[in-house]
């Protein structure tokens, strides 16, 4: 569990900056797993979300207790997980995230807490395009328009238009294994990766059952409170790269459907 001071820091600025997690092999474990699906995939996927409902290593990743623990100190016992994201970006590229808020697309979350975990399955570095949040960002909510550059990694483009002082902005640096937390609201963006190697985090998106009723699956990952409204997912048990790939394009061609857009992600 994380300690009062720790409790109290991330209520004032909205986030944690390195917390272990992950020793550097376990780190380089889940690294390799996710390159075996981009070998299957057949190309180098930038964004791949929801691996933490079709591949047994994703959900032990985004379950480890330690993480839970962590979570649970700052949301209570009832905890769920709505979702995950492999953000990879590849070596001297481009992509990169515009200065954004996750609430502000992100609005049936309503009013319960929401965190995201980002743990480093690579080391995140300022050269490579680490992580950067503006401490105390999370009690304003800014205003967001698309940005229409083609390396945006964001889903929706956004970026952040009203004028804020960036001056005080963090770097979070860390090594393979190690994890941030963030308020859902903090302003963050990260840069392009300007090394020779790829810079690979798994995101985390935990809330509570007060979440408001989504479209999206969600995992119940601690606790017993009914969630009648919600659509629950059994965590998966296997491996299977082809089994899992296939349910991972069933769930995007659902939601598709009940967007009428398509849903896909990005790959470079
Ligand atoms: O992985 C990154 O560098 C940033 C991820 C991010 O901003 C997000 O998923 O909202």
């Amino acid at each position: 569990m994380l300690n009062s001071s720790e409790i109290s820091r991330y209520q004032r600025d909205g986030f944690l900056p390195r917390l272990g997690l992950l020793s550097k092999n376990q780190a380089a474990d889940c690294r390799r797993n996710f390159g075996q699906i981009e070998r299957a995939s057949s190309k180098t996927l930038v964004r791949f979300e929801w691996a933490h409902l079709f591949f047994a290593w994703a959900y032990d990743l985004a379950t480890q207790p330690a993480l839970l623990d962590a979570v649970e100190s700052l949301l209570g016992p009832e905890i769920v997980i709505w979702g995950s994201l492999i953000t990879n970006k590849p070596p001297r590229s481009e992509y990169h995230f515009a200065w954004h808020q996750d609430s502000a697309f992100c609005k049936f979350v309503g009013s319960a807490p929401a965190l995201t975990a980002w743990v480093a399955l690579t080391e995140s570095t300022l050269e490579n395009g680490c992580l950067k949040v503006l401490p105390e960002s999370q009690r304003t909510e800014l205003a967001h328009t698309a940005d229409d550059s083609e390396f945006n990694i964001l889903r929706q483009n956004q970026s952040v238009t009203a004028p804020v002082d960036l001056t005080k902005s963090k770097n979070i640096v860390l090594r393979a294994g190690e994890m941030s937390i963030q308020d859902m609201a903090l302003l963050h963006t990260s840069n392009a990766n300007q090394s020779d190697s790829p810079r690979t985090g798994f995101i985390v998106r935990f809330s509570t059952p007060e979440i408001k009723a989504t479209d999206y699956p969600i995992i119940r990952a601690r606790g017993s409170r009914a969630c009648r409204h919600l659509t629950l997912w059994e965590p998966p048990v296997s491996n299977d790269l082809e089994r899992g790939l296939q349910g991972r394009d069933g769930l995007l061609e659902t939601l598709g459907r009940i967007r009428n857009a398509p849903v896909s992600d990005y790959s470079a």
